[in-house]
Protein backbone atom coordinates (compact mmCIF):
# COMPACT_ATOMS: atom_id res chain seq x y z
CA UNK A 1 0.00 0.00 0.00
CA UNK A 2 1.19 3.63 -0.90
CA UNK A 3 -0.74 5.41 1.33
CA UNK A 4 -0.98 6.32 5.32
CA UNK A 5 -4.50 5.06 6.33
CA UNK A 6 -6.12 7.33 7.87
CA UNK A 7 -8.95 7.82 10.27
CA UNK A 8 -11.84 9.65 8.62
CA UNK A 9 -15.28 9.47 11.16
CA UNK A 10 -16.82 7.48 13.84
CA UNK A 11 -21.04 7.14 13.80
CA UNK A 12 -23.46 6.23 16.08
CA UNK A 13 -26.32 6.91 13.98
CA UNK A 14 -27.25 5.64 10.80
CA UNK A 15 -27.86 9.24 9.26
CA UNK A 16 -24.37 9.59 9.51
CA UNK A 17 -23.06 6.99 7.86
CA UNK A 18 -20.06 7.71 5.32
CA UNK A 19 -19.88 7.02 1.83
CA UNK A 20 -17.78 8.88 -1.14
CA UNK A 21 -18.32 6.44 -4.08
CA UNK A 22 -15.11 4.28 -2.95
CA UNK A 23 -15.75 0.42 -2.31
CA UNK A 24 -16.81 -0.11 1.05
CA UNK A 25 -14.93 -2.69 2.99
CA UNK A 26 -16.20 -3.73 6.22
CA UNK A 27 -14.98 -5.49 9.94
CA UNK A 28 -17.54 -7.58 12.11
CA UNK A 29 -16.80 -9.71 14.58
CA UNK A 30 -17.93 -10.68 18.61
CA UNK A 31 -16.70 -8.10 20.90
CA UNK A 32 -12.72 -8.70 21.68
CA UNK A 33 -12.08 -10.88 18.75
CA UNK A 34 -9.32 -8.68 17.07
CA UNK A 35 -11.47 -6.62 14.99
CA UNK A 36 -9.63 -3.22 15.86
CA UNK A 37 -6.03 -5.39 15.87
CA UNK A 38 -6.42 -6.33 11.98
CA UNK A 39 -7.24 -3.15 11.15
CA UNK A 40 -3.75 -1.60 12.69
CA UNK A 41 -1.87 -4.53 11.15
CA UNK A 42 -3.34 -4.13 7.88
CA UNK A 43 -2.66 -0.19 7.91
CA UNK A 44 0.54 -1.18 9.77
CA UNK A 45 -0.35 1.43 12.38
CA UNK A 46 -0.47 0.22 15.80
CA UNK A 47 -1.97 3.47 16.65
CA UNK A 48 -4.85 3.92 14.18
CA UNK A 49 -8.04 1.68 15.84
CA UNK A 50 -8.01 1.59 19.27
CA UNK A 51 -7.68 -1.71 20.48
CA UNK A 52 -8.17 -2.59 24.50
CA UNK A 53 -8.27 -5.55 26.80
CA UNK A 54 -12.16 -4.60 27.85
CA UNK A 55 -14.69 -6.24 25.60
CA UNK A 56 -17.10 -3.72 24.19
CA UNK A 57 -15.10 -1.04 23.67
CA UNK A 58 -15.92 0.28 19.93
CA UNK A 59 -19.94 0.46 20.02
CA UNK A 60 -19.71 2.79 17.13
CA UNK A 61 -18.33 2.36 13.83
CA UNK A 62 -15.11 3.86 12.91
CA UNK A 63 -14.37 4.68 8.98
CA UNK A 64 -10.95 4.49 7.78
CA UNK A 65 -9.23 5.97 4.52
CA UNK A 66 -6.90 2.81 2.75
CA UNK A 67 -6.44 4.98 -0.51
CA UNK A 68 -8.54 2.49 -2.66
CA UNK A 69 -11.18 1.60 -0.57
CA UNK A 70 -12.70 3.01 2.61
CA UNK A 71 -12.47 0.44 5.63
CA UNK A 72 -15.11 0.18 8.29
CA UNK A 73 -14.73 -1.13 11.73
CA UNK A 74 -18.24 -2.17 13.12
CA UNK A 75 -18.96 -2.64 16.67
CA UNK A 76 -18.51 -5.98 18.51
CA UNK A 77 -21.31 -8.03 18.88
CA UNK A 78 -22.56 -11.02 21.59
CA UNK A 79 -20.83 -8.94 24.55
CA UNK A 80 -22.86 -10.40 27.61
CA UNK A 81 -22.84 -7.09 30.42
CA UNK A 82 -24.43 -5.11 27.38
CA UNK A 83 -28.03 -3.75 28.55
CA UNK A 84 -31.26 -4.90 26.27
CA UNK A 85 -31.28 -1.53 25.09
CA UNK A 86 -27.90 -1.51 23.64
CA UNK A 87 -28.16 -4.64 22.32
CA UNK A 88 -31.66 -2.85 20.42
CA UNK A 89 -29.44 -0.27 19.24
CA UNK A 90 -26.60 -2.24 17.84
CA UNK A 91 -29.09 -4.16 16.27
CA UNK A 92 -30.78 -1.48 14.48
CA UNK A 93 -27.54 0.30 13.55
CA UNK A 94 -26.25 -2.69 12.11
CA UNK A 95 -29.17 -3.61 10.18
CA UNK A 96 -29.39 -0.07 8.66
CA UNK A 97 -25.76 -0.32 7.82
CA UNK A 98 -26.07 -3.82 5.65
CA UNK A 99 -29.41 -2.37 3.88
CA UNK A 100 -28.09 1.37 2.99
CA UNK A 101 -23.92 1.12 2.73
CA UNK A 102 -23.12 -1.18 -0.15
CA UNK A 103 -20.30 -3.58 1.00
CA UNK A 104 -17.70 -4.74 -1.28
CA UNK A 105 -16.47 -7.43 1.15
CA UNK A 106 -17.36 -8.24 4.70
CA UNK A 107 -14.58 -9.33 7.00
CA UNK A 108 -15.91 -11.74 9.27
CA UNK A 109 -14.03 -12.26 12.61
CA UNK A 110 -13.71 -15.47 14.36
CA UNK A 111 -12.02 -16.33 17.47
CA UNK A 112 -9.21 -19.48 16.16
CA UNK A 113 -9.35 -20.97 20.08
CA UNK A 114 -13.20 -21.43 20.52
CA UNK A 115 -15.96 -23.13 18.97
CA UNK A 116 -18.30 -20.42 17.01
CA UNK A 117 -20.76 -18.78 18.89
CA UNK A 118 -24.36 -18.75 18.76
CA UNK A 119 -24.13 -15.11 17.63
CA UNK A 120 -21.08 -15.80 15.31
CA UNK A 121 -23.55 -18.45 13.69
CA UNK A 122 -26.21 -15.68 13.25
CA UNK A 123 -23.77 -13.20 11.44
CA UNK A 124 -22.81 -16.48 8.64
CA UNK A 125 -26.94 -16.83 8.28
CA UNK A 126 -27.11 -13.14 7.81
CA UNK A 127 -24.53 -12.67 5.55
CA UNK A 128 -26.12 -14.94 3.39
CA UNK A 129 -29.37 -13.74 3.84
CA UNK A 130 -28.22 -10.49 2.91
CA UNK A 131 -26.23 -12.03 0.17
CA UNK A 132 -23.09 -9.88 1.06
CA UNK A 133 -19.40 -11.20 -0.38
CA UNK A 134 -17.71 -12.13 2.55
CA UNK A 135 -14.59 -13.79 3.81
CA UNK A 136 -13.94 -15.47 7.15
CA UNK A 137 -10.90 -15.05 9.62
CA UNK A 138 -9.98 -17.19 12.36
CA UNK A 139 -7.61 -14.33 14.57
CA UNK A 140 -5.26 -14.77 17.30
CA UNK A 141 -3.47 -18.22 16.09
CA UNK A 142 -0.56 -17.50 17.84
CA UNK A 143 -2.35 -18.83 20.57
CA UNK A 144 -2.50 -21.85 19.61
CA UNK A 145 0.09 -24.85 19.12
CA UNK A 146 0.80 -24.99 15.78
CA UNK A 147 -0.74 -28.76 15.24
CA UNK A 148 -3.91 -27.18 16.13
CA UNK A 149 -4.34 -24.57 13.45
CA UNK A 150 -5.43 -26.97 10.44
CA UNK A 151 -7.94 -29.34 12.82
CA UNK A 152 -9.34 -25.98 14.60
CA UNK A 153 -10.07 -24.33 11.32
CA UNK A 154 -11.62 -27.61 9.88
CA UNK A 155 -13.93 -27.16 12.83
CA UNK A 156 -14.69 -23.69 12.90
CA UNK A 157 -15.00 -24.40 8.55
CA UNK A 158 -18.02 -27.22 9.47
CA UNK A 159 -19.60 -24.95 12.39
CA UNK A 160 -20.24 -22.15 10.18
CA UNK A 161 -20.58 -24.50 7.24
CA UNK A 162 -18.42 -22.43 5.13
CA UNK A 163 -15.48 -24.03 2.66
CA UNK A 164 -12.21 -24.23 5.06
CA UNK A 165 -10.43 -22.49 2.24
CA UNK A 166 -12.61 -19.43 3.22
CA UNK A 167 -10.89 -19.21 6.34
CA UNK A 168 -8.02 -17.39 6.38
CA UNK A 169 -5.79 -17.67 9.97
CA UNK A 170 -4.48 -14.31 11.27
CA UNK A 171 -2.33 -13.27 13.94
CA UNK A 172 -2.21 -9.38 14.54
CA UNK A 173 0.41 -9.96 16.93
CA UNK A 174 2.67 -11.89 14.55
CA UNK A 175 1.71 -10.46 11.56
CA UNK A 176 0.27 -13.94 9.89
CA UNK A 177 -1.93 -13.63 6.86
CA UNK A 178 -1.72 -9.87 6.14
CA UNK A 179 -1.06 -10.84 2.28
CA UNK A 180 -3.59 -13.34 2.17
CA UNK A 181 -6.07 -10.78 3.88
CA UNK A 182 -4.93 -8.08 1.48
CA UNK A 183 -4.68 -10.15 -1.79
CA UNK A 184 -8.86 -10.78 -0.77
CA UNK A 185 -9.55 -6.95 -0.36
CA UNK A 186 -7.63 -6.56 -3.71
CA UNK A 187 -10.32 -9.36 -5.82
CA UNK A 188 -12.94 -7.76 -3.86
CA UNK A 189 -11.96 -3.60 -5.08
CA UNK A 190 -11.23 -5.05 -8.10
CA UNK A 191 -14.40 -6.24 -8.93
CA UNK A 192 -16.34 -3.67 -7.88
CA UNK A 193 -14.55 -1.55 -9.85
CA UNK A 194 -15.32 -3.65 -13.19
CA UNK A 195 -18.55 -3.21 -12.66
N1 LIG B 1 -2.27 -12.84 21.12
C1 LIG B 1 -3.01 -12.05 20.34
N2 LIG B 1 -3.81 -11.12 20.89
C2 LIG B 1 -4.57 -10.36 20.08
C3 LIG B 1 -4.54 -10.50 18.65
N3 LIG B 1 -5.41 -9.63 18.12
C4 LIG B 1 -5.94 -8.94 19.15
N4 LIG B 1 -5.46 -9.38 20.33
C5 LIG B 1 -5.81 -8.87 21.69
O1 LIG B 1 -7.20 -9.03 21.91
C6 LIG B 1 -7.76 -7.91 22.62
C7 LIG B 1 -8.90 -7.31 21.82
O2 LIG B 1 -8.43 -6.78 20.60
P1 LIG B 1 -9.23 -5.66 19.80
O3 LIG B 1 -8.55 -5.52 18.50
O4 LIG B 1 -9.40 -4.45 20.63
O5 LIG B 1 -10.64 -6.39 19.62
P2 LIG B 1 -11.99 -5.80 19.01
O6 LIG B 1 -12.64 -6.93 18.29
O7 LIG B 1 -11.72 -4.57 18.23
O8 LIG B 1 -12.80 -5.46 20.33
P3 LIG B 1 -14.09 -4.49 20.50
O9 LIG B 1 -13.82 -3.25 19.71
O10 LIG B 1 -14.15 -4.26 21.97
O11 LIG B 1 -15.28 -5.23 20.00
C8 LIG B 1 -6.59 -6.95 22.84
O12 LIG B 1 -6.07 -7.17 24.13
C9 LIG B 1 -5.59 -7.36 21.77
O13 LIG B 1 -4.26 -7.08 22.14
C10 LIG B 1 -3.65 -11.50 18.09
O14 LIG B 1 -3.54 -11.73 16.88
N5 LIG B 1 -2.92 -12.24 18.99
MG1 LIG C 1 -12.49 -2.61 18.39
Amino acid sequence: MNIQPKFITSVTSPDKFFSDGRPIVAVSGKSNVGKSSIINMLAGNKKLARTSVTPGRTRMINYFDFGEFVLADLPGYGYAKVSKEEKAKWATLMDCFFKTQEITLLIALFDSRHQPTADDKDMVRFLYAYRIPFIAVATKVDKLPKTRIKPQMNEIAAELKIGVGDIIPMSAEKNVGKSELFGEIAKAVKRAGDS
